[in-house]
């Protein structure tokens, strides 16, 4: 069912003429459970979303490392959203080229963002199509949702060429769940009746959170951020908390939710999220950023992303659980989004992103193999966040890796240098039992950077009770409920908020931290790896990072 791959537009001649293609890289095929349901008419309305060249990019990047790196006399001193907005927004000549193109084409009713690096701007098709040489809008049709997308690579003239990072609304398709699993009793493990599920009191007691440990801080906040057609129901919290929540002080309702929130049924990532942020993060006031955005020719990720650039005030802690293959994106979409990341990091928006659930994954590539990393798991921007199962199954022991853990090296982003003596330390301490080296770069952004219980949790959806629920979604917000709970007692201290975790993460060196050391994940089936990707190891590894949380010896290593 895939379409033929257009993007290779770029090499007829023999040699890389992609001078008006943006995205040259990007993959364009339509994912398999997405129907063509025929080439729009010229005057449907589009949405397009215009990435307009920032300038101090690499600054940024400087003050993020510095307001981020304890050791450094700016550590904490994060920037509002207007001074990241003069720091970064474009130049008047690049605002000048941009909407004089646009404006030629008859194109006037735009949007922009606080920090002025994005335009929204709604036109017909046939003026998309105009605009952008190349693309031929179609709408596609999934599960009773309609998007709007191009069916070949866009370009643009050679003039507005640098002035733009990306366009969005013409090929990226929303990003699928990662995987959340329910499995079977009799699929995993045999003595299903016995098992014990993940709870918030069984995660409470593990991590060792006491009843005490709840938010008290006035203006604290945390967030989990949604982008199916997924509603968590407040009824469904109500029933979790009274089932499973045991005897700490929690909110009973979500404070605000950003986006539409629909009546339809309750999702089971959506319930998850909130269920499990309020339970770690527990008395802390929780938004829900919910499908931003819903017209058909808009990235949902992208217009959360927008969001960010264009509120002042936000949580402190957002945790989201999702992702795509590096290898389906353009290398221009994922650099301009990790600068995005820098933007949220700098301000002390702290960005947590489950690592996947599908270990190394595996790209088959011809003959070869390889390793198939996850963005925005690989940006090393945010934090990143694996999955660990009980050693013993039936009681609250310590953790082994769950083989469905993400991890790995990004083919994209370089290895950041907050990361590089702790990643090297890894690869020669297992240098001898390394899968081999064609299937990934070690070079790259290496993840997760830490980890959490993702196996065997309890949801509530729809006043149901679901059991076996499975996935790094679930170690993601219980990590971001924590570090919510950190800045809590900082900002009770007048200390500044923990912000971009990563930098003083690696400088821990494992201390308040359970070194998860045992097990591997998963990856190819072929006869070179036979299924298994990289393995845990003593301090950090590419299945499990540092490990995971001891709340109480966390807190005290984070308190100054
Ligand atoms: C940004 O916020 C302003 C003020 O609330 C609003 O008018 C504008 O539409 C927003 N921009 C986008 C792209 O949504
Ligand atoms: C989704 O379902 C509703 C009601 O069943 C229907 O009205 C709507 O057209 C459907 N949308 C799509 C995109 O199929
Ligand atoms: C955490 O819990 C474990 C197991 O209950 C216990 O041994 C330990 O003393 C607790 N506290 C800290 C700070 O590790
Ligand atoms: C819960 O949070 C509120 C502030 O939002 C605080 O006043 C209250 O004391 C907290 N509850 C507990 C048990 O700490
Ligand atoms: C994220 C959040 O709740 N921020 C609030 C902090 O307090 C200020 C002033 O009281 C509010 O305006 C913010 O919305």
């Amino acid at each position: 069912m895939y379409k033929l791959a257009t993007a290779v537009l770029c090499w007829v001649s023999g040699s890389l003429v992609c001078g008006g293609f943006l995205e040259y890289d990007q993959n364009v095929l339509v994912p398999h459970d997405w129907r063509d349901a025929g080439r729009v008419s010229a005057e449907e309305e589009l949405q397009l979303t215009f990435a307009l060249k920032q300038q101090n990019v690499e600054e940024l990047e400087d003050k993020l490392m510095k307001v981020s790196d304890p050791d450094s006399p700016l550590y904490g001193k994060h920037m509002s959203l207007e001074e990241v907005s003069s720091l970064v927004r474009p130049s008047e000549v690049t605002w000048k080229v941009v909407y004089g193109w646009l404006q030629s084409h008859g194109i006037r009713d735009c949007d922009t963002v606080l920090t002025q690096d994005f335009l929204q701007c709604t036109m017909s098709a046939k003026q998309a199509e105009e605009l952008l040489p190349g693309s031929r809008f179609h709408r596609y049709i999934s599960d009773n949702r309609s998007v709007l997308r191009s069916s070949a690579p866009y370009s643009v003239p050679d003039e507005v060429h640098l002035h733009l990072d990306f366009v969005g609304g013409v090929h990226r398709f929303p990003l699928k769940v990662q995987e959340l699993t329910q499995a079977t009793p009799h699929s995993k493990h045999s003595k299903a009746g016995l098992h014990l599920g993940v709870t918030p009191s069984i995660l409470r007691q593990r991590y060792n959170l006491s009843a005490s440990d709840v938010g008290v801080a006035a203006n604290n906040s945390q967030a989990v951020a949604q982008f199916l057609e997924q509603y968590y129901h407040p009824a469904d919290l109500t029933e979790f908390m009274s089932l499973f929540g045991g005897s700490f002080e929690h909110h009973s309702a979500v404070e605000r939710v950003v986006g539409t929130q629909g009546g339809g049924k309750a999702g089971l990532e959506a319930s998850l999220d909130v269920e499990y942020i309020m339970s770690t993060g527990a008395n802390i006031s929780t938004w829900v950023f919910t499908n931003a955005g819903r017209h058909e020719s808009q990235e949902p990720f992208l217009q959360w992303m927008l969001l960010l650039s264009n509120m002042t005030a936000l949580p402190w802690v957002h945790t989201i659980s999702y992702g795509d293959d590096e290898d389906s994106l353009s290398t221009a979409y994922m650099t301009r989004i990790s600068t995005e990341f820098m933007k949220a990091g700098v301000r002390g928006i702290s960005l947590l992103f489950a690592s996947g659930d599908s270990g190394a994954g595996c790209r088959h590539m011809g003959k070869e193999n390889a390793f198939r990393p996850s963005f925005p798991a690989s940006s090393p921007y945010v934090t990143t966040v694996g999955g660990t199962s009980f050693k013993n199954p039936f009681k609250v022991t310590e953790e082994v890796t769950d083989y469905i853990s993400g991890g790995g090296f990004s083919n994209v982003f370089k290895m950041p240098d907050y990361q590089a003596s702790a990643v090297n330390t890894y690869l020669k301490t297992v240098a001898s039992s390394l899968p081999p080296q064609s299937y990934y770069s070690t070079s790259g952004r290496a993840y997760p950077d830490i980890s959490a219980l993702s196996d065997n949790y309890w949801v509530v959806t729809n006043r149901v009770p679901i059991p076996w629920v499975s996935g790094t979604s679930a170690s993601t917000p219980v990590v971001g409920g924590m570090l919510a709970l950190i800045n809590d007692q900082r900002l009770l201290k007048g200390l500044p908020v923990l912000g971009f975790l990563n930098p003083r993460l690696y400088k821990l060196q494992g201390t308040g931290l359970y070194d998860v050391t045992d097990g591997c994940h998963l990856s190819c089936l072929d006869e070179q790896v036979q299924g298994k990707g990289f393995c845990a190891a003593p301090s950090w590894d590419p299945v499990t990072g540092w490990g995971t949380p001891n709340y109480p010896k966390l807190l005290t290593v984070l308190l100054d």
